[in-house]
């Protein structure tokens, strides 16, 4: 059964579509288990929200100013426009803005918290950080004509730089983007007039933008959403990716494959299951869990040992740097909760939804929170101090123990079942995979490899869980396009064991051939939403290699299942660097689902979702960017999308099919 919404062409899964959909068969179990035991999740509140309505759903629900909420329907004549007269462009395009810069803030906030550490553990006071990454730090450092010299300072001046990205009292350009962004985007931007300030600065002006009879031209509106989507880009991925690889080192590719999925926990073992996005707390976890003080404790406490687990950006973010096996994304953890085995969930910021506490509860699980802001009514607060770290991880895993003890004679349940991944990569270490960026150049020209595409995003209730990102990276390995992946999207992939060598066996001849060949995978897990800026480094240099623009190459990225809205400012990163994106449904950038029409009714609900901003984002893109999103809900009919895109790039090549 499913829930049928006409007017977007696509319909919505109930209970029982996702429990028949779902890939990974752990999955199926936990939410068995959660509906036997009379647990809710977010499946019955899902269940509870229907109908949707169909305004909210299209943007064009207006709740911003204290005169609506007003609905815009363009088929009705006494409802063209708001009270304020507003039309159904500047209310799309102004809900479009406000979810972009609550985005932006949102990685922005990590961005920060990232760089304010290093500006702490280079003030040369004793803290639990030393650079690990000073590889990174000379790197970027020379890309930056900082002065030679000692490493601290360099760091110094380096976390000034990206500081003015995230926060401002720049003078002219940004200076991370001057130095990451292709020449053929810039000059765009900079005849399009929508070269970015600071984070900070462009989510301000995109909220005054948006108050009550600020702007009437919804042209101004997408201007600064594109302008605010640069910032996003460039004043939080960027930031937040460079930050965490000076403080915690570039990623180097494992020699052997990581062990994954929800069968990783352990019954005997005190499992602590790490959660958010910024991985500076995690980072003195992974210390703590294998320090001889508390493995000893834990093994009089009666466990094995101390294992971690992750969880979301956060868990993405150990996996690359320390093969911490990544267990749940955002709609899994009130399923991994449900096993019973997690001591403690500790999180830092970030995409933990207010659900997963009555589930914790109902489990024993212990709730850590670490940053002051995201907090639950009953958690355990700890909040974190660079200073303090170390300290705070010792005191965490001890709390985890306290519980292991409390529930170590009660039901515990995990299914059983474990994939591989290859793991490890960072723009570097995947290069170095090719022996070099131009030896990739020269297989996606000679179509071994079809095209490059990355799958990212989160999950969505209103697709089957994880169906979306498995289904559609299949098509396309099958198809022989190399698939990378960030975020929540990975876990779905990685758990279907795409990230293992023996994937390969998916993918035709010439895709097959380079994966053997380099001991790759067909998915590359890139890490967290954060390292999309890896993605924008990887998909400039192989064009420049290949010597073409971004925009001329055959790429395409895909959030399948948008939830958060930083999925927005994903989708427009990608778009406004050339790269075209398919969005599932319903995505946040507004775009038409284009489908055969049956009847009268269909046809003329189907226009209503063709604002000037939809029609914008599907072809004007195209015009000024070089790029465009396609939006299907079904993961066959987008995998042939995207195939379709990536061939008729190949063929304006001259690279054949
Ligand atoms: Ni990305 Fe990471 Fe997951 Fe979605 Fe949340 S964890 S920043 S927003 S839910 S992919």
């Amino acid at each position: 059964m499913s829930y049928e919404y006409k007017f977007l062409n696509a319909e919505m899964p109930a209970r029982e579509e996702v429990l028949e959909k779902t890939p990974n068969e752990i999955s199926k179990e936990l939410f068995r288990k959660l509906e036997a035991a009379g647990v809710e999740t977010f499946l019955e509140r899902f269940a509870g929200q229907q109908p949707m309505c169909r305004f909210g759903l299209m943007g064009a629900c207006c709740q911003r100013c204290l005169w609506g909420p007003c609905r815009i329907d363009p088929l009705n004549p006494k409802r063209q426009r708001g009270i304020c007269g507003a039309d159904l462009d500047l209310v799309v395009a102004g809900n479009l803005l406000r979810s972009l810069a609550a985005g932006c803030a949102a990685h922005g906030t990590h961005a920060l918290q990232v760089v304010e550490t290093i500006l702490s553990c280079t003030a040369g006071e004793d803290m639990p950080f030393s650079l690990k990454g000073e590889e990174r730090v000379r790197e970027l450092a020379r890309r930056f004509a900082v002065e030679e010299g000692d490493l601290h300072k360099q760091a110094r001046t380096l976390a000034g730089i990206l500081l003015g990205s995230i926060k401002g009292g720049n003078n002219g350009i940004l200076q991370v983007i001057e130095h990451y962004a292709p020449q053929e985007q810039l000059d765009r931007w900079k005849e399009l007039g929508i070269l970015p300030r600071s984070a900070m600065e462009e989510v301000f002006e995109a909220l005054h933008l948006t108050t009550l009879g600020s702007c009437s031209d919804w042209k101004q509106l997408l201007k600064q959403e594109m302008r605010t989507a640069l910032a996003y880009c460039y004043g939080a991925l960027f930031p937040a990716c460079l930050g965490q690889e000076m403080l915690f080192g570039i990623p180097e590719t494992f020699s052997v494959p990581v062990e994954v999925n929800y069968g990783v926990l352990g019954k005997n073992t005190v499992n602590v299951l790490i959660h958010g996005h910024s991985p500076v707390l995690a980072e003195c976890l992974v210390e703590a869990a294998k320090s001889l003080e508390l493995q000893g404790l834990a093994y009089e406490a009666g466990a094995e040992k101390i294992l971690l687990a992750g969880a979301c950006c956060t868990g993405n973010a150990l996996l690359s740097r320390h093969g911490v096996p990544p267990v749940a994304n955002i709609l899994a953890l009130e399923l991994v909760l449900a096993t019973g085995a997690v001591d403690a969930l500790v999180l830092d910021m970030q995409c933990a939804i207010p659900g997963l506490e009555h589930v914790a509860r109902c489990f024993g699980v212990e709730i850590i929170t670490t940053y002051d802001g995201n907090r639950f009514p009953r958690d355990r607060h700890i909040p974190f101090s660079p200073r303090e770290a170390r300290s705070q991880a010792r005191e965490i895993c001890l709390l985890a123990m306290e519980n292991f003890k409390k529930r170590r004679d009660k039901d515990i349940f995990i299914p059983p079942g474990k994939t591989r991944a290859l793991a490890g990569w960072g723009v570097e270490s995947f290069f170095r995979a090719f022996g070099g960026v131009e030896k990739l150049g020269q297989y996606l020209a000679e179509g071994k490899i079809k095209g490059l595409v990355s799958i990212g995003g989160c999950n969505s209730p209103k697709l089957p869980y994880e169906y979306e990102h498995v289904t559609l990276a299949k098509e396309l390995i099958r198809y022989g396009a190399l698939v990378f992946t960030t975020g929540c999207a990975s876990y779905a992939l990685l758990n279907a064991g795409l990230a293992s060598p023996e994937a390969a066996d998916l993918a035709p001849g010439g895709l097959k051939e380079v994966c053997l060949k380099h001991g790759l995978a067909p998915v590359i897990p890139l890490g967290a939403c954060t390292d999309n800026s890896r993605l924008v480094q990887i998909y400039s240099r192989v064009a420049a290699a290949a010597k073409k623009k971004t925009s001329q190459m055959p790429y395409c990225h895909s959030g399948p299942a948008p939830g958060s809205e930083k999925n927005i400012g994903q989708g427009l990163t990608f778009l406004l660097h050339g790269v075209s994106v398919h969005q599932g449904f319903p995505g946040g950038i507004p775009v038409p689902v284009h489908r055969p029409v049956e009847n009268r009714r269909y046809h003329d609900e189907l226009k209503l979702e063709m604002s000037n901003v939809a029609r914008f984002f599907a072809e004007g893109a195209f015009k000024k960017l070089g790029a465009r999103v396609y939006g299907e809900p079904y993961p066959n009919m987008a995998a042939k999308t995207i195939q379709m895109h990536l061939h008729r790039q190949r063929l304006a090549l001259g690279w054949g099919g």
